[in-house]
């Protein structure tokens, strides 16, 4: 009899575990999440976040690397659509062609969170909320940063001409991220009281990768070896490639060609404290906390802002050994 009911008692106890087990995991707030890739350190910096926040947040995240493809990504989204997730999320590797796929959320009524990068969709309710960076703005700071330097420093052209001759790594044609700091950079110049005193020499995609800014640094620089004074890269890791060419075709990063990047990664902090880089505009990748928070206010019925900014700064290289001990990225 005691034997039998200690049996029950712990029958019992073992079902009523198991079921709050069950039910733990049957709330778990599942999200899907489809990244554009790895191009470059803020990429890797930024799934990481993503992933160690879903652990901080308790959600399960269904993670998915789009290689950067587009293709890929509206895949990824439609397989989340059949899944049943609670939320999507995604990084637009491009600005447009969102509409189609988004709508298949909408009418599943899953909403969607945009991190990171922009999007162009003809009806703003097609996704709730969108958490990033402001990359016209960073556009912006990288021109003004370049315009202090030359004025305070008085730089001179290196050819003896008239202007501050300058060369862009653009980012991926049609990305957010490249589009907005083009955007940023020229409206800064154009509003510059010393705008007839610079010249854009050449401008071209990098993809935002170390290697393409490399290829295409070569070629601006066997064009204009000697006419150029200023690198504009729209991240530091064309930055970085930048800086190989640069080395080879036998001139001094940060000396002969002045050096600006975009993200403040970790490389880029380390080429200023070795005299290659001058200086780079902050894009804060750590977007994952505020991501889920927004998630799952959205779940819970709660209004959200529709769009986000974090908040970032510039970084130079007077500073950049000292700031680095404090950098997460
Ligand atoms: O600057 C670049 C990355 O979308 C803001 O994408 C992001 C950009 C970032 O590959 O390094």
């Amino acid at each position: 009899m005691r034997i039998s009911k200690s049996l029950l008692a712990l029958g019992l106890g073992a079902i009523l575990a198991s079921t709050t087990f069950a039910q733990a995991a049957d709330d778990k707030i599942v999200i899907g999440f489809s990244q554009i890739g790895a191009e470059s350190e803020w990429r890797t910096a930024n799934t990481n976040d993503v992933k160690a926040a879903a652990e901080r947040a308790g959600v399960e995240l269904k993670f998915s690397d789009a290689q950067q493809k587009q293709e890929n990504q509206i895949r990824a989204i439609r397989t989340f659509i059949s899944q049943k997730v609670d939320v999507i999320g995604f990084v637009p590797i491009v600005e447009t062609g969102w509409d189609n796929v988004l709508r298949e959320a909408k009418r599943a009524k899953i909403p969607v969170v945009v991190m990171d990068r922009d999007l162009k969709v003809s009806d703003d309710s097609l996704y709730v909320a969108k958490i990033g960076t402001d990359q016209v703005e960073e556009g912006r700071k990288a021109f003004r940063w370049i315009d202090e330097y030359v004025t305070k420093n008085n730089v001179k052209p290196r050819n003896g001409g008239k202007t501050i001759n300058i060369v862009v790594l653009e980012g991926t044609v049609g990305a957010s991220a490249a589009v907005g700091r083009t955007k940023g950079f020229n409206e800064a110049l154009a509003a510059s009281s010393n705008k007839d005193h610079y010249k854009i020499l050449a401008s071209q995609t990098g993809d935002f990768t170390r290697q393409k800014g490399q290829e295409v640094m070569e070629s601006f620089l066997k064009t204009y070896r000697n006419d150029i004074d200023v690198l504009f890269a729209q991240n530091d890791d064309m930055a970085l490639g930048a800086i190989q060419a640069i080395e080879a075709a036998g001139l001094k990063p940060a000396k002969d060609i002045i050096i600006v990047g975009a993200d403040a990664v970790k490389g880029m902090f380390q080429a200023m404290i070795e005299g290659k880089a001058n200086a780079t505009v902050e894009c804060n990748p750590l977007q994952g906390d505020l991501f889920f928070e927004t998630c799952k206010k959205i779940l819970n019925g709660e209004s959200v802002p529709k769009s986000v900014y974090v908040e970032e700064g510039v970084y130079d290289a007077s500073t950049a050994a000292e700031v680095f001990p404090t950098r997460k990225y």
